[in-house]
């Protein structure tokens, strides 16, 4: 079955005509005076699935949260599209899996990524409907600037650029003194694109989740006139956990109860403030969480209510999330959704909901409104892709999820760590295997000897993915993977290089982890961006770059320049020497100046162009540099080797 492509041309038919000619019934009721609906949309960081009451918490209370499932709908089957930060936060705000706009995993403070520009997210498709929009709290789609979710349709934000465990801070809530974490910048916290503040102790992140909400009531009241979309993307309770005066010591499970009991309070605040002003009505509130519990922290991490396993993997516990929903009037109350949902299906929902066109590019998500509207027969979701980082772990389809060979972080059969210091991984060879999540939701049993139609069509399904968004486990790439948003160098955009004509040969290949687009990437008149993994760098793993370059026939030369990258936090260093050498018919070479570079440490990541003069009329070009060989003693990667890249050997 074509599910991908119906999917498409459904999510095209709606966008093409759908949101155009059939206006929803409601937006008729807005056209005679009423403004249309609010969204709330409350975001938490590594909530698990059995951490609020309605989902059977135990040991803590959430009566807000159970409130609004009251009043609304909670869903069962719902997933966030992985089960990590980044790239869950990117398939909730553009639609789409993670895998097709090129988000994945989790964006570090050095990574020179974020969100592409090209995508439309949930806050840019709403203001062009005339929404105010904010966030407040975790952003985690590029912390540089161009990247701020002010560059990407949100009039307002306050909060952390990424997770709140990105801090040179350490288990103990002293400041790092060795190791990897040292690495890390302070913790800024952000206003607009402004660091008003940094998080440096434990005291601080406790007063995260009440400033967040904070912000989300004056928000709503500042925009009571006018449709609003507010973002509350709590940074709780992701370790370290922070709570606040008011509720610490509060619950019977502990710190972990406290924190979600205070995110509770919060949204009690919410409801109230959209009380206050008579708001409620006309306010659809979205409650989920980005994935399910870091089970390794033990008394600090959540609940996934007997799913199996947790955040990082792609059983059930890992994407599968709480998530309620309230819409009076519109959505039934007290009733429960069976149906699968995910995150992605969430921007789609709110076009329909909005009455807003689509994005122009192709998303995943289906408009799940039929369901939030209690009709039982709808079915707008029947597959779902479990990708974690670029890998397709499984895939779902109805009661089916065929489970593909991978390697898998597990929790199980290691003992958990306690009170804020993480207990080690276990890691797990995970075989091929069919579940039946209808009978066997803790995918206990592979039941796939008994049902090989049922393998056969998920293959299928999961072939037709891998030709899609690609695959990881099977080094595939998929065809409509659309690139990240890629910081740049300040370097001219187009090159001449005499060399583009000419053939270009490696003494010793590039890592097949780097091998750009082959040799030529070097001499292509293309130059890389700030993001090595971008295909424009060729990087060498403690081997030195020896190319030879043959113009074709004798030309005059007068300079030749070759650009390498630094990027000492990813172990990339510039070369220790660069040598150019030169030669009429390919046998006697004369060398040209030698040029030493320097090899301090240096925390930025800069491209450094080194040029050696010629002047001669040659024909073959030996370039040599230096790789360092080894990370130096003052590194995280002391002793381990160096990498060494380049991405472009001008010839002038
Ligand atoms: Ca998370
Ligand atoms: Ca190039």
């Amino acid at each position: 079955m074509d599910t991908l492509k119906s999917r498409r041309d459904f999510l095209k038919t709606l966008g093409a005509a759908g949101v155009a000619f059939s206006v929803p019934v409601w937006w008729n009721q807005c056209s005679s005076g009423k403004k249309p609906p609010n969204i709330v949309l409350i975001f938490t960081d590594d909530q698990g699935y059995g951490d609020a009451g309605v989902y059977g918490a135990k040991k803590f209370t959430t009566p807000y949260l159970d409130r609004l499932a009251d009043e609304g709908m909670y869903f069962t089957q719902f997933y966030a599209s992985q089960a990590v930060c980044s790239a869950s936060r990117a398939s909730l705000l553009t639609g789409c899996y993670a895998e097709r706009v090129s988000i994945l995993g989790a964006l570090m403070p050095w990574s020179e990524i974020g969100l592409n520009h090209e995508e439309t997210t949930i806050a840019e498709m709403l203001k062009k409907r005339g929404y105010s929009t904010a966030i407040f709290g975790k952003w985690h789609l590029g912390h540089h600037k161009e990247f701020l979710p002010v560059y990407h349709g949100f009039d307002e934000y306050f909060g952390l650029p990424y997770s709140n465990d990105m801090w040179p801070v350490d288990y103990d809530g002293h400041p790092v003194k060795k190791g990897h974490k040292k690495n890390y910048p302070p913790l800024p916290l952000i206003e607009g694109v402004k660091v008003v503040d940094h998080i440096n102790t434990l005291d601080d992140q406790a007063t995260l989740t009440t400033q967040y909400a904070k912000k989300a009531v004056h928000f709503i009241k500042k925009n009571q006139h006018n449709p609003f979309f507010l973002y509350l993307a709590h940074s709780m309770p992701h370790v370290p956990l922070g709570v606040s005066d008011k509720f610490k010591g509060k619950s019977e499970q502990g710190m972990y109860g406290d924190v979600i009991e205070e995110i509770d309070w919060s949204v009690g605040r919410v409801l109230k403030t959209l009380d206050q002003y008579g708001l409620s009505d006309n306010t659809l509130v979205i409650y989920t969480s980005d994935n399910g519990p870091w089970l390794n922290y033990g008394n600090h991490a959540g609940s996934t209510g007997g799913l199996r396993e947790g955040k990082g993997t792609a059983f059930e516990g890992g994407p599968r999330v709480p998530a309620i929903m309230r819409w009076p009037g519109h959505i039934p109350s007290g009733s429960v959704c069976r149906k699968m949902v995910s995150t992605i299906d969430i921007l789609p929902t709110l076009a329909a909901v909005t009455g807003s066109p689509l994005p122009d590019k192709p998303i995943d998500g289906v408009n799940i409104l039929p369901l939030l509207k209690g009709d039982e027969k709808a079915e707008p979701r029947d597959t779902f892709l479990y990708y974690y980082c670029g890998e397709l772990r499984a895939v779902r389809q109805g009661r089916w999820k065929r489970v593909f060979k991978h390697r898998s972080r597990s929790y199980v059969g290691v003992k958990p760590g306690r009170d804020g210091h993480p207990g080690p991984y276990a890691f797990l060879k995970v075989q091929p295997a069919l579940y039946d999540l209808q009978s066997d939701p803790g995918e206990t049993t592979d039941v796939a000897a008994q049902h090989p139609e049922i393998v056969k069509t998920l293959d299928a399904l999961a072939e037709k993915a891998r030709q899609s968004l690609g695959d990881r486990l099977q080094k595939r790439t998929g065809k409509d993977v659309r690139p990240p948003g890629r910081r740049s160098f300040n370097r001219k955009k187009k090159i001449k290089n005499v060399a583009a004509g000419g053939t270009i040969t490696l003494v010793n290949p590039a890592s097949p982890q780097y091998p750009g687009k082959g040799p030529k990437t070097l001499i292509n008149e293309q130059l890389g961006s700030r993001d090595f993994h971008d295909h424009q760098w060729l990087g060498f793993e403690g081997t030195d770059l020896e190319a030879v370059i043959d113009l074709g026939s004798v030309k005059t030369v007068n300079k030749v320049s070759s650009s390498f990258l630094r990027n000492q936090l990813s172990w990339i260093f510039l070369p220790e020497w660069v040598e150019v050498s030169v030669s009429t018919e390919g046998s006697i070479y004369t060398k040209m100046k030698k040029v030493t570079l320097s090899q301090k440490q240096e925390p930025d990541t800069i491209v450094k162009s080194v040029g050696i003069e010629v002047e001669k009329n040659v024909r073959y070009i030996k370039v040599h540099a230096r790789n360092r060989g080894q990370c130096p003693d003052w590194h995280s990667g002391a002793g381990g080797k160096a990498w060494l890249f380049c991405d472009e050997i001008l010839v002038e």
